[in-house]
């Protein structure tokens, strides 16, 4: 019989155990010990962007097999995305700490009627430690909330998140009504959230769709330099 009083002492896993660990952590919405392995990765010496990947964002791509074949429910995910926070709440400044002059500033936020924020967290916070300027609106934005904060912030690029099916089409309400204002052009309009693809970024409007956040930052840069060049031969 198994003795139910033996514990897993996280520090005493190898690296591959631990990260094995930490993915049935996440799964179980444990949030003290994804914080306890997550900094003893970082004393091996792990990069931060390994350990969100590998550990975190893995951990959480298995959790969401599960709650879509029905095994996980809201509840239980809610706890594993509060411990994937906690996770990357260690990491945060440590992705972010960057000596680098701002290279450009980027409002970013859900769509109205979604709430999903944990991709959208990752990559400001990959574009922050890319020395972006990120100016995030949160969750459940309206086409308005996009809109004050583009006059108020003047960013570079709008970036905007949707998770769900039925709320990516709202992207293509803030598009439409920026380009009703005569403002498309002035901005930089990057999309992401797992259901969307390079087709439907086309079809929204938007300049590109971005995977994953390290993404983001390539295409960022990589359009924010096309522009600068743009306006170099234009002036
Ligand atoms: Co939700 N959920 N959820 N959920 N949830 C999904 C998205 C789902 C695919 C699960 C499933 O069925 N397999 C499914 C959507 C199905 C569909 O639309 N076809 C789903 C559903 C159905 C729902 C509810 C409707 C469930 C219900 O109530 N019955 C409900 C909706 C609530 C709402 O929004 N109105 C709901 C609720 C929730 C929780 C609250 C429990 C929780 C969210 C907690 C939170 O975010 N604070 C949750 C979670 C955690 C998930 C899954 C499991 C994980 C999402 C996540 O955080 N992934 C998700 C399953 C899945 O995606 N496979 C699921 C990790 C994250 C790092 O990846 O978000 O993809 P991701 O972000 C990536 C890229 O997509 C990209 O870069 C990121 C980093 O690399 N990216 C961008 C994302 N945004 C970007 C913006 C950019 C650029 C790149 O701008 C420039």
């Amino acid at each position: 019989m198994a003795d139910e009083d033996e514990e897993i002492v996280l520090s005493e896993l190898d690296d591959a155990d631990l990260v094995q660990q930490m993915h049935d952590d996440l799964y179980d919405g444990l949030k003290e010990e994804i914080e306890e392995a997550v900094n003893i990765l970082l004393a091996r010496d792990w990069t931060p962007y390994d350990i969100l990947t590998k550990a975190l964002v893995e951990g959480m791509r298995i959790v969401g097999i599960d709650f879509r074949d029905g095994i996980l429910f809201v509840p239980e995910v809610l706890l594993s995305a509060n411990a994937m926070k906690a996770g990357m709440f260690i990491l945060r400044p440590l992705l972010v700490e960057t000596g680098a002059p701002k290279v450009g500033k980027m409002v970013i936020g859900t769509v109205k009627g979604d709430i999903h924020d944990i991709g959208k967290n990752l990559v400001g916070m990959m574009m922050e430690g890319a020395g972006f300027e990120v100016i995030d609106l949160g969750i459940n934005n309206p086409v308005e909330n996009y809109l004050d904060a583009l006059e108020e912030h003047k960013p570079e690029i709008l970036g905007m998140s949707a998770l769900l099916t039925t709320t990516m089409p709202y992207m293509k309400v803030v598009v439409d009504t920026m380009k009703e204002k005569g403002i498309r052009d002035d901005y930089i309009v990057l999309v992401g959230g797992a259901p969307l693809n390079e087709e439907f970024s086309m079809a929204v409007g938007a300049d590109a769709y971005c995977r994953d956040a390290a993404v983001t930052v390539e295409t960022a840069k990589d359009l924010i330099a096309r522009r600068h060049n743009q306006l170099a031969s234009n002036g």
